[in-house]
């Protein structure tokens, strides 16, 4: 788990664990794949259960920030209204059992817009 843009938790209200993409295969890897949002099962380190979650391999459109494709993983907790963890896990490794795809990644006109979205992938992934 690497440091990411620092906007996830604090303009988003939703935490990604960014994964660093090197241990994910690389750019040759990631580039190959269709990018855009997926679901699957979580796991932190030392954890012995796993946990929904929902994860965006993608370019971030919506924003320029660079063209590096990210792995960014939102670990679900038991409902919208409950964080499954309330400390921060950087530096600790995190494995992804990605079991579907969701939607394709798209650019949105606003951040409110993308949050809402990122609101029903969640649903969907449930
Ligand atoms: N960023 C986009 O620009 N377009 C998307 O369609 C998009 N979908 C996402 C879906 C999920 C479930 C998550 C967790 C993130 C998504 N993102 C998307 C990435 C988002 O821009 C990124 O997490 C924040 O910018 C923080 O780095
Ligand atoms: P960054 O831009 O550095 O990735 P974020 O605002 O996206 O920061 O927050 C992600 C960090 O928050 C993760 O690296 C992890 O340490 C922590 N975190 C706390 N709860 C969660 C969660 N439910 N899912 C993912 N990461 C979480
Ligand atoms: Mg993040």
């Amino acid at each position: 788990v690497v440091t990411g843009f620092g906007r996830g938790s604090k303009q988003m209200g939703v935490p990604t664990a960014n994964l660093d993409p090197e241990t994910c295969g690389g750019e040759a890897v990631l580039s190959a794949l269709p990018l855009g949002v997926y679901f699957g099962w979580a796991k932190r380190e030392g954890e012995s259960n796993w946990h929904e979650c929902v994860l965006n391999v993608g370019k971030r459109p919506t924003f320029v920030d660079g063209d590096g494709t990210t792995i960014e993983v939102h670990v679900m907790g038991a409902s919208d209204a409950t964080p499954e963890y309330e400390d921060d896990f950087y530096g600790e490794t995190m494995r992804v059992d990605v079991c579907g795809f969701i939607r394709p990644e798209l650019r949105f006109d606003s951040l409110p817009e993308l949050v809402a979205r990122i609101k029903t992938d969640i649903g969907l992934a449930r």
